[in-house]
């Protein structure tokens, strides 16, 4: 069960029990939404969002490429955001921003459906368990397509195509796995179910490129960038489901996932069948940064104001 307090809902701060919608909301018909999926973490300056800005444009780009307006602004969002993690007194926290198509017009033109936007926060500890984050997951190649981009946009962020997402999800739970892999139409390997994917090989880390149907992840740059600094070789190219198979070392990153290491792909031990030593020191280096433990990523934090919440709070 998840909760807190308050969720946000265009404009207004409304009791979770009360945040609602309509049974014919076009959105929840016919998956007509966008969303992100964002972390705030305890550092030890306070509460920071991390990379904040850059989860609320790709929410703005996500919309705009379903012909969607969003009716509020990127600075807009994020001080409501900001507002809403005070009043809920969350040290740390999952955010939850999703804009939708809402509620008074049904069929498959929503142009003229409204566009409503909320914002959800609350505590979601890890999502592939403590015990994969530590030890590695087991992961299955799935059956599934990855949406493509000749029927979807896999670099939109959108409620419908996580349909694919949940297909391969249970597939791969159903067999006993934590976790799906999923291949594009050539059969090469895109990303998880919720995850970017790295596979290492001699020393060299390679990712599917964005020009692949992925989405574009925050934390997939964000590892990159921590990886080439340590002074790694990164090259995005075509990954083949046997680059996955005979890889020293593979792992997935993702918010709300953050940098998880695969341990096994389809009953293939990766490497020696534990996290590699690559990983785990892009782990510890990812960790760093999301805690504002390195000066250098220090401007990836969005720090929330200390005290708002008492000051918002004395002002009723
Ligand atoms: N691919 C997909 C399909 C995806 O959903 C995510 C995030 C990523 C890659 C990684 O992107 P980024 O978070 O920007 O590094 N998945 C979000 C939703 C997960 C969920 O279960 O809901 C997330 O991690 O928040």
């Amino acid at each position: 069960m998840i909760e807190s307090e308050l969720i946000w809902h265009n404009g207004e701060f409304v009791a979770w029990e009360d945040a609602k919608v309509h049974v014919l909301t076009h959105g929840l018909h016919y998956g007509t939404g966008v969303f992100e999926g964002i972390r705030c973490y305890e550092t030890e300056r306070g509460s920071a969002i991390f990379r904040h800005l850059d989860h609320l444009q790709r929410l703005e780009r996500s919309a705009s490429l379903y012909y969607m307006d969003l009716p509020y602004s990127v600075e807009q969002l994020r001080s409501a955001t900001h507002e809403l993690i005070s009043r809920n007194g969350l040290a740390s926290c999952y955010i939850r921003p999703i804009a939708y198509r809402g509620y008074g017009h049904m069929g498959l033109n929503p142009l003229e459906a409204p566009v409503d936007v909320s914002i959800a926060v609350w505590p979601w500890g890890n999502y592939l368990g403590e015990e994969g984050t530590r030890n590695g997951i087991r992961a299955k190649v799935s059956s599934w397509e990855r949406i493509g981009s000749r029927s979807l946009i896999p670099q939109a962020k959108a409620s419908g195509q996580y349909l694919n997402s949940v297909l391969a999800k249970i597939e791969s739970v159903k067999a006993g796995y934590d976790e799906a892999i999923l291949l594009d139409e050539h059969g090469n390997v895109v990303e998880g179910s919720g995850e970017n994917v790295f596979a290492v090989r001699d020393g060299v880390i390679s990712t599917p490129p964005i020009s692949s149907a992925i989405l574009d992840g925050i934390n997939r740059r964000s590892v990159v960038q921590i990886a080439r600094d340590l002074g790694y070789s990164v090259v995005e190219r075509v990954v083949a489901r046997t680059d996955l198979y005979l890889a020293d070392e593979v792992f997935l990153t993702g918010t709300a996932a953050e940098l998880v290491p695969v341990r096994e792909i389809d009953d293939h031990a990766i490497g020696t069948g534990k996290p590699g030593e690559i990983t785990l020191v892009l782990q510890r280096a990812f960790q760093d940064a999301l805690y504002g433990r390195n000066e250098r990523y220090l401007e990836w934090l969005d720090l929330i104001e200390v005290g708002l919440a008492d000051r918002q709070k004395a002002a009723g």
